[in-house]
This record gives structure tokens, C-alpha cells and sequence, in this order.
């Protein structure tokens, strides 16, 4: 069984009295550990460790040089033991094993080692328009960041919060989600084995109203940054607003996948059903509303739902597995509650809708699809997070864009046609911070990556990414004698 507590300057911590929580499998319902949560004191304790690691240590002092090969090193530390984090991960999450060892693994490591990179072109700026003045434009790092983390991704999404905390020479306190505590547990023992200095990651776990509230608004964080839903994005950005701390929000979507009668629909349909049934469909940037153009939309519902019923759904460690458990019990009830509300709706039932058969424990859903006529039914316009897609007819590209805004949310947008005006419509018209042109759940490290509207405050990736976890600050040389005005001088 394993033991899930803080982790303080590289030490496991919890209080005598810590609240316990059962860590279940989601493949079985079995308790694999217990979580010792953090109060408002063990919270405080890791944040001060981070100060102090951050005003004293070595970590935001360090030469780049330094720091970028100490990032490589701990990134490719990681992946060697990609299979034991792997493991841990597939237990929590329900995620099929073989995803997580071939994607989200892997992108841990590209995390680190694209953070090193760039920070060897961090190299600020020089003006010298202004005649007798050299200005310096320069970053410097933030101070001690709060890093909350979901259940959906842990490593993959964790890792890129960590690595754009780390690289400038910020500390960090690192909240999981209670459900998923494991592998970023042992993640971050791991970065301690490669050498990252005592205090610049710390650990604290915890339930949201507890350990996150007590983080959220301490007043010696520096920087925010969450992945979640987004009542829980507004809810840190209110408890962050007292001390004025700044908020990075990657939160929730109900994106648009549209397909045109101009696609090629074989591409469209595999493109449709990945974006999602992929990761379990507990995914952000799910094209979880899957708008079909009149004319093509009964023999696109009929293939799709033939090859949604195809899907092998099942123990998330067997290879074979394309779809594993919803993450925890109250997420996959409120999942299969919407195959009552399209029920309810109106909605036409196109495959799936309850649990998936054969199964007695664990959290298995059937892939489900259901056509509503309309964009103002729940189903379509509520985040769902699973594997439930609503298909809904439209007429023309107006139509189809009008339908795609219609949402108070906006992450991302797909569009399947052959049609250059059709795509560039698309691309210009649709308010959401990704497009993919017949492209599924493409993710450039260079590129911003974030939210219009409901959908988040900010974007992670890139120089933009980073710079959120730095200060700019602009420095002004004189460069010769100065005809300065001068007061007082009479
Ligand atoms: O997530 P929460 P929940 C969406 C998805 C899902 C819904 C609810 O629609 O159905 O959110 O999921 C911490 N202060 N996404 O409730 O609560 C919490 O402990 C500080 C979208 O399980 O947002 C966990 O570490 N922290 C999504 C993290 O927030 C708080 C990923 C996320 O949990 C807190 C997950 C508080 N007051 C869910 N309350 C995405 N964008 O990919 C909770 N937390």
C-alpha cells in the first residue's frame, strides 16, 4: 500500500493527525494507498521552504549553462523510469497504460529539455533608439509559484507547469489532484535524485477546499498557475485576488469539430472519433461537439457509430485497451447522468449510453454518441469529460460558425474540409486559442496554448508560457553627459 504525504525539502512530511484519504483504482474500485493531507500549517511550511530556496539557494543563482544541463539530466532521468511512472499513473487515472507510456511520457521529457532550450535565447533585450540612453529589458524569476494540477493528465500536464516554473530559477510548491497523487509523487522524488536542490519543488496533497484554498491564497505565492474545471478557476482566482497574485487558467471546453461536406471524410471520422475518445475523453481540448454538414450527416453517424461500439474498452493495463475506467466514482456517475439528460432532451441516441457491458467494478463507460438538433441542449453546452460525443447537424459555413461561437467556451476549434476559403473562414471566424485544419490534437511545445472566454486566463508553451512565471524589468543607463533640466537652480 502506498503512503502519499508532503514533500518538504526532499522529506516526507505529514501531521500525526493528517485527514487520510483512500487512493482507489478506478480499474476496480481496490484501495491502492492512502493520501495524508496537507492543512493550512503543512501548507505554509512547504511555501516557506520554497521562499527560503528561492531568497538563499542556489537554484535561481545558478549560470544557464548550469540550470539547462540540470534540466536535461532530470528530464531524462524521468523517462528511465517512464514504466514505474507509467504504472502508478494508469492505477490512479485509469488511463490505458500503453497512452501514457508512448505520449504522455515522452512529452514529460520533451518539457524538460524544451525549457532548457529555450531559456538559452532568454536573453533580454537592448534599446538604443533614444540618443544617450542604453535600456535593458530583462527577466528575472517570479519567486515561488503554486503549481495545482488535475487528474485527467497528471504527468504531461504537471510536467509542463513544473518546467516553466523551474526554468528562469522560480520555486515551486506542486499540488496533484487528490485522486492522483502517485506518480507526481514519485516524480518528484525522482528530480531530487538528479540533483535538484533541496526546496525548489516541494509537494503538498490535498483535497481542493483544503490544501488548494490554503495555497491558493497564501500570501507568499508568487504566481498561480491551475489546470481544471473552471468553477474551481474562478473560485482560485477569487481566493488569489487578495493578494493580488497573478493567475495562469487552463480550464474546460466544449469545442467544435466540424466536418464539411468537403472533407475527406475517412480522415474526418478517424480525426472525430480520436479527438473524443482519446485519453479516456477526459480531455480538454476534446472535440467533444461534432458539428456534421446536413448533407453528409447520416452516413457520417452511421460510421461513427460503428466504429465507436468497436472500440475495445477494458483494463487499462492490457494493451489491447483503446478506452479505460473514468478517473473516480462521483466523475463517471455525473458522466453517465448526461445519457439521461440527452434522454431527457430529445436527443437521439446513436451508440453507447450506459455502462460499458461485461464489467462489475470499475468506473467503464461505452463510448457514446448522441445527435441533438439543437446547440441549446445541455449536452451541448455543458462539459461532459468523458467519452460522450453530441453530434449536431448544421446547413453551411455560417451556420457551422455561428454554431461553434454559440458556447461560453472557447479552447479549441477542428475543421475537416478540402476547401482552402472554407479553412481560412474557419481559422479567422472561430473565437477558441487553437485551430487544427484536418489535424487532430496537434501540440507545438513553441506554440501559446490556452483558452478565449470560460476556457482560461492566459496560455502555457513558449516564451509566453514562461514569461508568465517572470518579472520584467527595464533597466536605464545614462550613456553621456546629460543636458538635464534642472529645478532649484536659480
Ligand atoms: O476538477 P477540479 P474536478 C473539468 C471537467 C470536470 C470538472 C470537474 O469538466 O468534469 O472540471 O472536475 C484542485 N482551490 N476539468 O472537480 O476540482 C483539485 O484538488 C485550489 C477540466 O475533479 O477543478 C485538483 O488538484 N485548488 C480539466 C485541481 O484543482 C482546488 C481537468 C483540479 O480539480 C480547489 C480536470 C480550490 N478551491 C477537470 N478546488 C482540464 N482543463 O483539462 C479544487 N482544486
Amino acid at each position: 500500500m502506498r503512503e502519499i504525504k508532503s514533500l518538504i525539502n526532499g522529506a516526507p512530511v505529514s501531521a500525526p493527525d493528517a485527514h487520510a484519504i483512500a487512493i482507489v483504482n478506478p480499474r476496480d474500485e481496490s484501495v491502492s494507498g492512502t493520501l495524508y493531507e496537507a492543512d493550512a500549517a503543512e501548507v505554509d511550511r512547504a511555501v516557506a521552504a520554497a521562499r527560503r530556496a528561492f531568497d538563499e539557494g542556489p537554484w535561481p543563482r545558478m549560470p544557464v549553462p548550469e540550470r539547462q544541463a540540470l534540466l536535461r539530466a532530470a528530464g531524462a532521468r524521468l523517462a528511465e523510469h517512464g514504466d514505474e511512472l507509467a504504472t502508478l499513473e494508469c492505477d490512479d487515472a485509469g488511463l490505458p497504460m500503453h497512452e501514457i507510456r508512448s505520449r504522455h511520457v515522452p512529452r514529460m521529457q520533451q518539457n524538460f529539455d524544451y525549457v532548457a532550450s529555450l531559456i538559452g535565447f532568454d536573453t533580454g533585450e537592448t534599446l538604443e533608439q533614444i540618443p544617450n540612453y542604453l535600456t535593458l529589458v530583462s527577466h528575472e524569476p517570479a519567486g515561488v509559484a503554486a503549481l495545482i494540477a488535475p487528474w485527467n493528465a497528471p504527468l504531461a500536464l504537471a510536467s509542463m507547469k513544473l518546467t516553466s516554473a523551474l526554468c528562469l530559477g522560480n520555486t515551486c510548491v506542486l499540488k496533484p489532484s487528490e485522486y492522483t497523487p502517485s506518480s507526481l509523487y514519485r516524480v518528484v522524488e525522482i528530480l531530487h535524485e538528479a540533483g535538484l536542490p533541496d526546496g525548489v519543488v516541494n509537494l503538498v496533497n490535498g483535497r481542493g477546499h483544503v490544501t488548494g484554498q490554503a495555497l491558493t491564497a497564501h500570501p507568499g505565492v508568487d504566481r498561480i498557475a491551475f489546470t481544471g474545471g473552471t468553477e474551481t478557476g474562478s473560485a482560485i482566482m477569487r481566493a488569489a485576488a487578495d493578494n493580488l497574485t497573478p493567475v495562469m487558467l487552463e480550464l474546460g471546453g466544449k469545442s467544435a469539430n466540424i466536418v464539411f461536406e468537403s472533407a475527406d471524410l475517412d480522415a474526418a471520422l478517424d480525426g472525430a472519433l480520436l479527438g473524443i475518445y482519446s485519453n479516456n475523453g477526459q480531455q480538454c481540448l476534446a472535440g467533444s461537439r461534432i458539428l456534421v454538414q446536413r448533407a453528409i450527416l447520416d452516413d457520417f453517424v452511421e460510421r461513427f457509430a460503428e466504429r465507436s461500439t468497436a472500440i475495445r474498452v477494458g483494463d487499462p493495463r492490457d494493451p489491447a485497451t483503446e478506452i479505460g475506467p473514468l478517473c473516480y466514482r462521483e466523475h463517471y456517475e455525473r458522466v453517465l447522468g448526461f445519457a439521461d439528460v440527452a434522454k431527457q432532451e430529445g436527443a437521439r441516441l446513436v451508440c453507447g449510453g450506459e455502462r460499458a457491458p461485461g464489467f462489475d467494478q470499475g468506473y467503464y463507460m461505452a463510448p457514446t454518441a448522441f445527435v441533438s438538433e439543437t446547440n441549446d441542449s445541455r449536452i451541448a453546452r455543458e462539459e461532459i469529460f468523458g467519452p460522450f460525443a453530441t453530434i449536431i447537424p448544421f446547413d453551411g459555413i455560417d451556420d457551422a460558425i455561428a454554431i461553434a461561437n454559440d458556447s461560453d467556451f472557447g479552447l479549441v476549434a477542428y475543421a475537416w474540409t478540402q476547401d482552402l476559403n472554407t479553412a481560412l473562414r474557419v481559422r479567422n471566424e472561430i473565437r477558441a486559442g487553437t485551430i487544427w485544419i484536418n489535424s487532430p490534437l496537434m501540440r507545438d511545445l513553441h506554440a501559446p496554448f490556452g483558452g478565449y472566454k470560460h476556457s482560461g486566463v492566459g496560455r502555457t508553451g513558449g516564451f509566453e508560457g514562461v514569461h508568465f512565471f517572470a518579472e520584467t524589468k527595464t533597466t536605464s543607463i545614462a550613456t553621456g553627459d546629460l543636458a538635464m533640466r534642472k529645478v532649484g537652480d536659480l
